[in-house]
């Protein structure tokens, strides 16, 4: 049974950004109550209402993976790796996005999966097939049916976001060969919890998982993590590696590794995510109190990345121009254009209305390291960094 620890409250869709903040524009925002809950059954960390997925993936789908170095480099490094390892000859992408892992692929051994057609018209013309369409079962037996079963799965930051999980491995289960291997990488809950990352929780990540919850949703399929990476990407990731029970692959230490770590950190109990709702109510009151102060001095504060993340922390914690006087972002199609509920103003950073910023909230904390290297004029003239990870505070 799903039992709530934590509510976001009122929210939008994280990418409806809003071409005005016209009255008519405003009026046709839709929001939706977000609220988070626990599954004893499974161990799983899930939305208790999903956002139904054509609201969210369409033709104007905004987040585009390659726009940051770090994950280009993230998927660059994996794509030798699992070449160099399991040497697949044919590859089946769920998620594609702009392209940003398949890129690194022969074009003929690849086939890809990406509802948002905006996205799969762009992979579609670099020349890699792509489905425009969700992933189901009805979706993987026409695949199959036209280029056979595949030796590799990969899937990043996108199972999480498909409300029925059951469909999907089972699907997987069908059209994986016999010693193939699923690869896919989301936002791990473990990390959530230690850095209060309570902006991982939006109407996209329908799921976020731990260890016990995936195995326990493999295991009803057949199939089985062989191998995990823990990642630092997007704030603390996981990569599982699974294959059928009865694939050639033994089962690595670190995967009990991790399910005995889970345990001590109590995943697997209710009390734990009541006690992180708890704290998320407090980083809530700390950083509005951080805000205000430094608004009340006079400073300019500008939130660094229109992320999706950053939806939920402006629409739970009621940020709006007065807190923060705008956003910017190297996304051409975000910039121009209004944060969803709050309604800050999205520039490019090479174009902004002040000359001089005091301080950045950074959005985009995930990609702090890189921000950090391309901001050292703004740091060396003293400007500073504001997070609400892992704990509300001022750095540089
Ligand atoms: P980023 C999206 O979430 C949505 P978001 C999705 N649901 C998901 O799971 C994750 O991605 C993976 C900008 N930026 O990646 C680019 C700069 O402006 O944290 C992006 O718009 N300057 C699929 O939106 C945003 O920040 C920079 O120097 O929370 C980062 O968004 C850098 C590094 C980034 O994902």
């Amino acid at each position: 049974m799903k039992k709530i620890f934590l509510d976001l409250g009122r929210q939008p869709i994280t990418n409806s950004y809003l071409n005005s903040v016209k009255k008519k524009e405003l009026k046709k925002e839709f929001f939706y109550k977000l609220k988070v809950s626990f599954d004893k059954k499974n161990n799983l960390v899930s939305l208790s209402n999903f956002v139904r997925p054509s609201r969210m993936f369409n033709e104007n789908y905004a987040h585009r993976a390659s726009m940051s170095k770090t994950m280009l480099n993230s998927f660059k490094n994996l794509s030798s790796n699992l070449i160099k390892k399991f040497k697949p000859k044919k590859i089946l992408e769920i998620g594609s996005n702009d392209g940003v892992f398949i890129r690194n692929f022969n074009k003929d051994k690849v086939v890809a999966v990406e509802p948002c057609k905006n996205l799969a018209n762009i992979t579609n013309k670099m020349g890699y097939k792509t489905y425009p369409n969700f992933w189901n079962l009805n979706l993987s037996k026409k695949i199959q049916k036209k280029f056979g079963k595949v030796d590799l799965i990969f899937s990043a930051n996108t199972i999480s976001h498909i409300p029925n999980l059951n469909e999907v491995f089972k699907s997987i289960k069908r059209i994986l060969k016999k010693d193939g291997v699923l690869v896919f990488e989301d936002p791990y809950i473990l990390s959530v919890i230690k850095n209060v990352s309570y902006d991982q929780f939006y109407d996209e990540h329908a799921h976020v998982f731990s260890l016990m919850a995936v195995s326990n949703l493999i295991s009803e399929f057949n199939l089985k993590v062989i191998d995990l990476e823990k990642l630092n990407t997007h704030g603390g990731s996981m990569r599982y590696y699974i294959s059928h029970d009865d694939s050639k692959f033994k089962v690595k230490g670190i995967v009990k590794k991790y399910l005995s770590l889970e345990l001590k950190y109590k995943l697997n109990k209710f009390s734990t995510y009541k006690k992180f709702g708890a704290e998320v109510k407090k980083s809530k009151t700390q950083l509005v109190k951080l805000l205000k102060k430094i608004k009340k001095s006079g400073k300019k504060i500008v939130s660094y990345g229109a992320t999706y993340k950053s939806a939920t922390i402006f629409n739970y914690c009621k940020i709006d121009n007065k807190l923060i006087d705008y956003v910017i972002d190297t996304t051409k199609n975000k910039q121009k254009k209004y944060t969803p509920g709050s309604h800050l103003k999205i520039f490019s950073p090479n174009k902004q209305p002040f000359k001089r910023v005091d301080y950045y909230f950074l959005g985009a904390w995930n990609f702090k390291k890189e921000i950090f290297l391309k901001e050292k004029k703004f740091i060396s003239g003293g400007g500073k960094f504001i997070s609400h990870v892992p704990r509300v505070k001022i750095f540089n």
